[in-house]
């Protein structure tokens, strides 16, 4: 059951300390949603504390702010009020270290993921909404809470990144509205894409040439893949980072339905990401690998070698489209 925005504003209204967190493995809504509700709450003259179990990417150094969330280990005394954003359930935001939180205080969920488990005190969750972001837009509204440049700048990022800029199924009219009123706070449009899109490091677009130098596809073109071998991410330097967004290309090809990345790790274990066209369901393809995601985006992790990891997910993947 939903509690009303209105009850949550209530209830934070009410608090004078109160903690912030997100999923692990931070992206660009759970950090936009923590610090443009956090900054927003500080500027209300609250004691904030942002919190997430993993550091923030370098991607996301550009928001204001970004350096003020801590680690779990540098929490120092115990908030008043506990929020959880962009997590389906508590243990999304990491391993434990909330249980003493949680236990005797109130917390509030916000998120917009289909599957949340309503687990906190006070649940405000909307599937509809594209992004956390969007529903932290509505909140600062009902709390008539102050939205800076800084403020707008995080949640325009947290928006942009779960709708991929817009372009994904998930943008709604609200969705456009919100991201209208954001643009209304006076954000700086060619500062966020040039932070988000054309700040790539050198290593990032070596690996990316080495992909599609390897690219290859079926014979029946429905089915595109490339490989990374350990040994050549090792001549080039990089780190697994810099692999970030290549599993993106082999399905960008006209016609392909189904994109594969194959990345040897240190370790031999082979990472496959998978990717495919609307109407396809590549998390099936993963799960039988014991991995999972989303219908359009999976992954999973088998052991090596290289090749015969290819061979077995490239044979998986033929069954799945149905003999070709
Ligand atoms: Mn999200």
């Amino acid at each position: 059951m939903n509690n009303s925005l209105k009850e949550i504003a209530d209830r934070i209204k009410k608090s004078d300390s109160i903690l912030l967190t997100a999923h692990i493995l931070p992206d660009g809504d759970s950090i936009g949603s923590v610090l443009g509700l956090g900054l927003a709450l500080k500027s209300l003259s609250k004691k904030v504390l942002m919190v997430m179990e993993d550091p923030v990417p370098h991607l996301y150094h550009f928001l204001a702010g970004s350096s003020k969330i801590i680690l779990p280990d540098s929490i120092k005394e115990i908030p008043e009020l506990v929020i959880f954003l962009d997590c389906t359930d508590y243990s999304r935001a990491g391993s434990k270290w909330y249980d003493n939180f949680i236990t005797d205080n109130v917390v509030i969920n916000i998120d917009h993921h289909i599957s949340n488990q309503h687990f906190a005190s006070l649940n405000y969750v909307d599937d509809s909404a594209a992004a956390t972001a969007q529903i932290i837009c509505r909140l600062l509204k009902e709390m008539n809470a102050p939205c800076s440049q800084e403020i707008a700048t995080a949640l325009y990022t947290g928006i942009v990144m779960d709708t991929g800029s817009f372009k994904y199924q998930n943008t709604t009219p609200d969705t456009l509205r919100e991201a209208a009123w954001l643009l209304e706070q006076g954000i700086d449009l060619s500062f966020i894409r040039e932070k988000l899109y054309e700040n790539k490091s050198l290593e990032s677009l070596r690996v990316l040439a080495l992909a599609l130098s390897n690219l290859q596809v079926s014979s029946d073109k429905k089915i595109a893949w490339t490989s990374l071998s350990k040994q050549a991410l090792e001549e080039l330097q990089v780190k697994p980072e810099h692999c970030d967004g290549v599993v993106n290309y082999p399905i960008s090809i006209m016609g392909v339905e189904v994109g594969l990345l194959f990345r040897e790790m240190d370790n031999g274990a082979v990472k496959v990401g998978l990717r495919c066209r609307t109407g396809r369901d590549v998390n099936k393809i993963a799960g039988f690998f014991g991995g999972g995601g989303h219908k359009l985006a999976a992954g999973c992790q088998l052991d090596g070698p290289l090749e015969k990891v290819i061979n077995q997910v490239l044979e998986a993947t033929r069954q799945t489209l149905g003999g070709s």
